[in-house]
């Protein structure tokens, strides 16, 4: 395989970071295809011209559904012999829910295959290179793009590479950092906009977590409600598979106090609580939609181990993105657990007062080299609220 920078490509090649960046557009339309990574691919005419045209597309819409690039090949018919391919992913070689992709590319006659990422599945990784190599086919790799392909499969890429999934935390607070009043009142803090908004994130998910406390307090549902998805109906289409079944809902219950009629357990899809001990609670009431699983006791808080439901997540839900949408003592034992890769802030333009609650229950810190350092990603304004995406500076 040849790695290619955009500045060593040739007259030819000179569209590749265009028809690849167009792949990657592609995958984006679905907003998660857990436990599969999202891919996309372009099929171009002819090997190497600076006038090649994209001659079809395609996209992975979700587990146990076709790859992408059977979907481009299947759009391109005959006129696949010879073409480029751009894939956003090394094309697989194994048989799971599909059969292997680098197969169909070489039956179908490529010329040439252009990736931006290696599988980290170890049932490809480097094995979908190889496969089109000894069949003669050319596999070139845009290593510019790859920070961009590995963005859009974060998730996976976690689970694969780190046996845990991808940690957002989602907070909402006033300006002044409080997430309700002294009294418990906290509905709403932000406005609808930014309310649709974390139902994006729910959507883009694939298990949602909370602790037993939210869960006493204020009964979520923790559901993607559709309707509320600030989505166009072209974006909805493109991604109707992900949103076919709802996130698995976590809910953190050391002491076993879940009740089998609150709505995390109740609602549409799975549930699973974790406490210290296996088999206490209500297990036997709840249907087989829920389940109850034990995990190590930390010795410092006396809850479950936050890195245990992690790896639990990983290994027996295949979870590649979990978003956190917990209460201040959760979400502030998940930061200093170091467990979180992206924090999601909305903040509206209220004060609260120093009697409202804070956003986060950690303290004790009496030095300000002990901050918690974090670097913004990005800041949008959301109609009357703004959201800031803060990655924890290493
Ligand atoms: C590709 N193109 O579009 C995707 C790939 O169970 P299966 O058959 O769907 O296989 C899932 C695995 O295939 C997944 O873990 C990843 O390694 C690869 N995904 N590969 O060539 C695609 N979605
Ligand atoms: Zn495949």
């Amino acid at each position: 395989m040849q790695t290619l920078t955009h500045s060593a490509l040739n007259a030819g090649q000179v569209r590749w970071p265009e028809h690849m960046a167009r792949a990657l557009e592609l995958a984006a339309l679905v907003l998660h295809a857990a436990p599969n990574p999202r891919v996309g691919c372009v099929l171009v005419a002819g090997a190497a011209t600076p006038m090649d045209e994209p001659i079809a597309e395609g996209w992975h819409r979700g587990a146990g559904l076709p790859h992408a690039e059977p979907e481009a090949l299947a759009a391109a018919g005959d006129h696949a012999k010879g073409a480029t391919a751009f894939v956003t992913l090394e094309p697989c070689c194994h048989t799971g829910k599909t059969g292997p992709c680098s197969s169909v590319l070489i039956a179908a006659g490529v010329a040439q295959v252009v990736i931006a990422s290696r599988d980290p599945n170890p049932k490809v990784s480097g094995g979908g290179i190889a496969a089109l190599e000894s069949a003669g086919i050319p596999v070139f790799f845009l290593s510019d793009l790859e920070p961009a392909a590995r963005r859009l499969n974060r998730g996976f890429y976690s689970r694969l590479e780190r046996g845990r999934p991808f940690v957002r935390c989602k907070l909402a607070m006033s300006l002044d950092g409080r997430t309700g009043l002294a009294n418990g009142e906290s509905k709403w803090i932000t406005g609808p906009a930014a309310r649709a908004d974390v139902q994006l994130l729910r959507a883009q998910c694939d298990a949602v977590l909370t602790g037993i406390e939210t869960v006493l307090a204020d009964d979520p549902a923790l559901t993607v409600r559709e309707d509320s998805l600030p989505l166009t109906a072209e974006a909805r289409q493109h991604t109707a598979n992900s949103l076919a079944q709802q996130p698995l809902r976590v809910v953190l219950d050391s002491r076993s106090r879940l009740y089998p009629r609150s709505k995390i357990v109740t609602g549409e899809g799975r549930c699973v609580a974790y406490g210290i001990e296996a088999n206490q609670g209500i297990e036997p009431e709840a249907g087989e939609l829920f389940e109850r699983r034990s995990c190590p006791r930390n010795a410092d808080s006396g809850r479950v181990e936050l890195a245990s439901v992690l790896d639990s997540l990983a290994l027996q839900d295949e979870c590649n993105e979990l978003l956190v949408e917990a209460g201040a003592t959760l979400s502030g034992a998940f930061i200093e657990a170091g467990l979180v890769d992206e924090l999601i802030v909305y903040i509206a333009p209220k004060l609260l007062g120093s009697d409202a609650r804070p956003l986060l229950g950690f303290a004790g810190l009496t030095q300000m080299s002990e901050a918690w350092q974090l670097s913004i990603e990005s800041v949008t304004q959301i109609e009357t609220d703004l959201r800031v995406v803060l990655t924890p500076t290493a």
